[in-house]
């Protein structure tokens, strides 16, 4: 499953789930393999395997596909950890890095026939990788979202986007879409629109041979209900291509959209016009039984937890998610911070020379292709790098800006745990704190939490609505002991409940973000890592099984009050 709805009624798409061949491969191989060992789910990490559960390295995903008719395709995957060579009839087609975010290839004038796919994916930290590095979280091997195979028209919808209004006059919305020429003449489109099955527009555009042509149109939609979190309304936005001079449309593409504003004024976040605070969970997308690739009913899982709760929130640390989760939380309610993929890096790692490429890409690819999800309020950067630096403040503000050329209608953010010595708050709509007191730092929550207001104001976010966007402590399952040592649950229970008491009981706070949802797998590595005991980050409030440890209530208590 693509999607939680069917993104397509005329273009022909076929997903690619199920088991693929796969066989790994020396870091130093560049073709493919003439055997293929082992048979791997797609979606799935190949750490699942009992072969392979700590492989770091490449491993080639291959298997076969029918064409029914001449002419192009385009192989859309949702995912690859981390880097990924894409393949067709063995000839070399496509490059991508990042595992957490979307890429397709075209592949023009396929002949009707069996095809085959090879994907040579790689999660080793190689001299190619700046966000990819050890960390901690894992960096699961293989293709961990899903794959799908389009049947493509020379001019197609390469993709929509919806911007929602909100004016004195009522909802207004801009639908931006774009067409794709991959025919060698120019050609005319007609395009149609229908929003939740009402007409809504129309329009022609001419687009040149390997052009990508944008049509923009704002409309009134009177009657609309808003989304919100209590009453998440989405509605299905369909645009129809015709060639000209056809009747029948040769494509199609359909996105879930909802009426929804995010603003920031009085140093508070609205949406719609409405004071929120923001309570939830930081969350890896790490499940013990499925690494990265967390199935859909696990997801639907995570989300019911968080809801049982009495969370309103979910931040993407550190990377962007998988679709369906995003689609979850337009549907049930649940307000997200997504964010691009890098955690903790130094400004020495920023200053590898594929850093801003690599984040330019990972900030693109992520907001063209979740900026029509609603519940998407907070578009946020840089996790913990170095925004104390001059230096790191330029590559912060090259993102920042990056993002707010794209899409104008989101709050800008980033976690940091700079204290005092922070220089990019200016930049940002909301200044975000990730904070420790009583696990890293014996300090009090709530004189921190005022101080670190102090540290707002005078650094540039006076007036900003602030976020503890991490607070929390180790915690390991079933670890329970009278002592109430450091690493029982009890203990954990009892830091997360006077971090929570604090935050809650302070007029100034729009957020608080439990680091974290659950617990991850990280990095095996020497120095700080080996404080991972059992090499895993075990701060979750329900550990990698999902099964909740005594701070669950406490967390129920506070969220739900
Ligand atoms: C950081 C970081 C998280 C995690 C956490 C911790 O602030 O952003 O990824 O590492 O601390 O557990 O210490």
């Amino acid at each position: 499953m693509l999607r939680l709805f069917q993104t397509n009624e005329i273009r022909d798409v076929q997903e690619l789930q199920g088991d693929w061949d796969f066989q790994p491969i020396n870091e130093a191989d560049e073709g493919l393999p003439s055997d293929y060992r082992y048979r791997m789910p797609v979606p799935g990490c190949w750490e699942m395997h009992p072969q392979f559960t700590t492989y770091q390295g490449k491993g080639v995903y291959r298997r076969t596909v029918e064409i029914s008719r001449k002419g192009a395709i385009r192989l859309v995957f949702k995912g690859v950890s981390h880097t990924a060579d894409v393949f067709f009839d063995g000839k070399p087609v496509g490059h991508h890095y990042n595992a957490y975010t979307p890429f397709a290839v075209v592949i023009p004038d396929v002949e009707p026939g069996t095809h085959e796919v090879a994907v040579v994916a790689d999660n080793s930290f190689g001299e190619m990788s700046a966000l990819h590095v050890p960390n901690d979280y894992y960096t699961y091997g293989g293709l961990i979202r899903p794959v799908a195979i389009e049947l493509l028209h020379e001019l197609f919808i390469e993709r929509i986007a919806f911007t929602p209004i909100r004016s004195s006059e009522g909802w207004q919305g801009t639908i931006r879409l774009f067409v794709r020429n991959i025919g060698n003449r120019e050609r005319r489109a007609r395009l149609q629109f229908s929003l939740g099955g009402q007409e809504i527009a129309a329009g022609t555009v001419d687009a040149m041979p390997g052009e990508i042509v944008e049509f923009s149109i704002t409309k009134p939609f009177p009657g609309v209900i808003p989304w919100s979190a209590n009453d998440p309304k989405l509605y299905l936005l369909k645009a129809q291509l015709y060639v000209e001079g056809q009747e029948v449309p040769v494509d199609d593409l359909i996105e879930r959209v909802g009426f929804r504003t995010v603003t920031t004024e009085n140093g508070r976040i609205q949406v719609n016009g409405e004071d929120v605070v923001l309570k939830g969970f930081n969350r890896h997308e790490d499940h013990a039984l499925a690494g990265a690739a967390i199935p859909y009913p696990l997801m639907v899982h995570d989300i019911e937890l968080m809801l049982d709760m009495g969370a309103n929130t979910v931040r993407t640390s550190h990377y962007p998610n998988d679709e369906r989760f995003l689609d979850l939380c337009d549907e049930r309610g649940l307000f997200v911070w997504e964010e691009n993929h890098a955690r903790g890096l130094s400004l020495e790692q920023m200053k590898h020379p594929l850093f801003a490429k690599q984040c330019e890409d990972c900030n693109r690819e992520m907001v063209e292709n979740h900026f029509n999800h609603p519940s998407i309020i907070i578009w946020a950067i840089l996790n913990e790098c170095a925004s104390d630096t001059p230096e790191g403040r330029e590559m912060y503000r090259t993102q920042l800006e990056q993002i707010r050329t794209m899409d104008s209608s989101r709050t800008l953010s980033f976690a940091s745990h700079h204290r005092d010595r922070e220089l990019c708050f200016d930049l940002a709509d909301i200044v975000s704190f990730n904070l420790y007191p009583l696990w890293y730092e014996d300090e009090d929550p709530l004189e921190l939490i005022k101080q670190a207001r102090l540290w707002a104001d005078q650094a540039g976010g006076l007036g900003k609505p602030m976020i503890i966007s991490e607070f929390g402590a180790d915690g390991y399952y079933g670890y329970r002991d009278p002592s109430r040592v450091k690493g029982t649950e009890e203990r954990h229970a009892e830091i997360i409940e006077r971090n929570l008491a604090a935050y809650v009981s302070v007029p100034f706070l729009s957020g608080m973000l439990i680091w974290q949802f659950c617990d991850c797998r990280v990095t095996e590595g020497t120095g700080w890592l080996l404080t991972r005991a059992g090499t895993q980050n075990s701060k979750g409030i329900v550990d990698r099984y999902r099964r909740p440890k005594l701070a669950y209530s406490v967390v129920q208590r506070y969220f739900k009050m």
